[in-house]
């Protein structure tokens, strides 16, 4: 019975390992993943106009996607998002920003259904 029972467990652990692989790995491999960010996170830059632009791993639908951003104050504007001139990127353009830290806050959908999100801080001078 002692075999039987220890071949029994291997064959559990790896059962769980399996599934854990299907549940985190496998949908990942589409999901929107932030390559590339102007500004860059955790830069100073010059304000009052500023540029910004992200690209993803994968093509993003922007009219399910928002762009907002957290001012020095609290308070948040949600950024307008410019036409796409390349279907992995977003971009707009944002003005009158005074000097402090402000949090860039991204949810994007990607081309799989899945939507991500995340932020970066930068500060304008
Ligand atoms: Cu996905």
């Amino acid at each position: 019975m002692r075999p039987m029972k220890i071949i029994f467990r291997a064959f559990a652990v790896g059962s769980m390992v399996a599934a854990c692989w299907l549940v985190f790995e496998q949908p990942s491999s589409a999901h929107a993943v932030l390559l590339e960010a102007t500004p860059s996170a955790n830069s100073r830059i010059q304000g009052p106009d500023v540029t910004i632009k992200l690209r993803f791993n994968s093509r993003i639908d922007p009219d399910r996607s928002r762009l907002t951003l957290a001012l020095p104050d609290g308070t948040t504007r949600k950024l307008q998002l410019q036409t796409q001139n390349s279907p992995d990127t977003l971009t707009s353009q944002v003005t009158g920003l005074k000097a402090g830290t402000y949090d860039l806050r991204w949810q994007v959908l990607a081309i799989d259904g899945h939507i991500t999100r995340g932020e970066l801080f930068f500060e304008v001078r």
